[in-house]
């Protein structure tokens, strides 16, 4: 058994994040040592925060996907993800994605007709203009957790969803309906779930060591509801 290292912590600041503002949290920065250490095949042989795995249940929506992640377990903006959202068969595929946030989403256009993604969610409001054929496509840094409804200004039925989680507590649903957030640092922690189309529902639990956690969760309703265009109007209601 190895001494504990605090070292670690220092090294991995080095690497620049500690101009990362949101660096400074004691959860993310055990959490950036525990990676640096098992990235080198090491363990941190202990840790000043404990860390928990909670686990629960919930019942599966007719989609068959929901997510779960902790609100309130450090705020860290990942770097350097880039995820794509196509536009194909004039339809958002895929048509939900799950980031944490300073993930990089890319809109390439694949159709033969313009298209023009745009959202005006409070955490992600953005117009990327009209995309033209083979557009390799814009992109959008999601720098902001929340869901975030993203349109076509030219086509009402296309729509996807992404929720932009605040740090790696994160994880899908299994198809049993369980899931497991590991590592989870001790305190007060709120697990929320979310489903696509879905308000996000939330449970607030005691995380602390010599006892596990299990929480119990209901979805919210999925319900796709109509929306207004890029500048707040009904679709068509201009031309
Ligand atoms: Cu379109």
């Amino acid at each position: 058994m190895s001494k504990p290292r605090d070292v670690v912590v220092v090294r991995v600041s080095e690497k620049g994040d500690r101009e990362d503002e949101h660096f400074h949290s004691p959860e993310v920065q055990i959490e950036a040592a525990r990676r640096w250490a098992r990235d080198r095949g090491e363990r941190l042989a202990a840790s000043p925060i404990p860390e928990i795995d909670v686990s629960g249940k919930l019942p599966l929506p007719e989609s068959g996907v929901a997510f779960v992640y902790v609100e309130n377990a450090g705020n860290r903006l990942v770097h350097g993800r880039t995820i794509e959202i196509r536009q194909s068969n004039q339809q958002f595929q895929p048509r939900w994605a799950v980031v944490q946030q300073g993930t990089e989403i890319r809109f390439p256009n694949l159709d033969s007709t313009y298209h023009n993604v745009f959202s005006t969610s409070p955490n992600a409001n953005f117009d990327l203009g009209l995309l033209r054929v083979g557009d390799p496509g814009k992109s959008v840094v999601f720098n902001q957790p929340g869901v975030a409804d993203i349109y076509c200004n030219q086509h009402p039925e296309m729509s996807a969803t992404v929720l932009v989680v605040p740090n790696p507590f994160f994880t899908q649903v299994a198809p049993d309906g369980s899931f497991t957030l590991s590592g989870v640092t001790g305190g007060r922690r709120k697990i929320v779930a979310w489903t696509p189309h879905a308000e996000l529902v939330s449970k607030w639990v005691t995380v602390e060591p010599g006892r596990s956690v299990s929480v119990s969760l209901e979805l919210g309703k999925s319900e796709e509801r109509a929306h207004l265009d890029k500048t707040g109007r009904p679709y068509g209601s201009y031309h």
